[in-house]
């Protein structure tokens, strides 16, 4: 228990606001649920929840999130959005600055796929959960962020195994949670500040480099069931996929689930 503290110590030493105060629970259901609670009895901007694993833990659209104990990292973000806040854009700027903060800072090469993923080598290395609740007379998001660090790939259940990945696996060894952990809260608090007032630039530009993609022919799956197919262009500043249809239209597409067509 004091060892895990430690490190979460350590790692939100750093940082002016986010990730403090933080809460950490060696298992639980969901740490969105208890970031929710704790929001509810009064965490202010900043505080994060953490956890060593989840027995619930959940991606979108009521999917699953593999959450075992094996020193990665599952953890709940509490923001307050201000009204100039481009909450459309959120997950995506998210995934943004987690990306930067895993090359730039532990020189993994991660990228990211449109609306929510991080990539390493073609697998998912990692994902992105919004939840948005009204609060105090104010707009709060609490970002899930889940990082497979150190799960081997027989640790991966089957059906995970040809779309997963990890840190560990990427680089060939054994990774510190605490470093990555440092990493990402850095990045993101550095980022924020832009984002937040509405200025798009500020992570439109670096998507560029790390847009998985892009180029590609994809499927999106949109939430209302329909399924549209091009090549990925690129993203518009407030989000929004744009693929180029085979018949020379151009699609906006707001939200969704994209696969790369076989
Ligand atoms: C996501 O959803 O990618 C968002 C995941 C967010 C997880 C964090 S952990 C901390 C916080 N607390 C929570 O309860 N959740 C957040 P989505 O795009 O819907 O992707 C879910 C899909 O990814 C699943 O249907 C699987 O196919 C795949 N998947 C599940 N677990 C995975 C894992 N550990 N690594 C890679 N892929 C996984």
């Amino acid at each position: 228990m004091l060892k895990a503290m430690d490190w979460l110590e350590e790692a939100t030493a750093r940082t002016r606001w986010l990730g403090r105060p933080f809460k950490w629970k060696d298992r639980t259901k969901s740490t969105q649920d208890d970031a929710r609670q704790w929001l509810l009895n009064g965490a202010p901007h900043g505080a994060i929840v953490l956890a060593g694993y989840q027995t619930k833990g959940r991606g979108r659209m009521g999917r699953s999130w593999f959450s075992p104990a094996l020193e990665n990292l599952y953890m709940t973000l509490i923001l307050r959005l201000p009204p100039t806040a481009p909450l459309g854009t959120l997950g995506l700027f998210i995934a943004v600055r987690s990306a930067l903060a895993l090359r730039t800072r532990l020189r993994l090469p991660v990228m990211v796929k449109w609306p929510n993923d991080l990539m390493a080598e073609g697998k998912k290395l990692g994902g992105i959960l919004v939840e948005v609740t009204q609060e105090k007379g104010a707009m709060w998001a609490l970002v899930g962020i889940g990082i497979n660090v150190n799960v081997r790939e027989q640790d991966f259940p089957e059906e995970l195994r040809p779309i997963a990945t990890s840190l560990q696996i990427v680089s060939g060894k054994q990774l510190d949670r605490g470093e990555v952990l440092k990493a990402l809260l850095l990045s993101i608090e550095e980022g924020w500040s832009h984002w937040e007032k509405g200025k798009a630039e500020s992570f439109w530009q670096d998507f560029q480099n790390l847009d998985f993609l892009r180029g590609r022919s994809v499927q999106v799956l949109l939430p209302d069931g329909r399924l549209v197919e091009g090549v990925a262009s690129g993203i518009t500043k407030d989000g929004q996929l744009i693929l180029q249809t085979a018949d020379g239209t151009t699609l906006y597409v707001h939200a969704g689930e994209a696969h790369l067509k076989k």
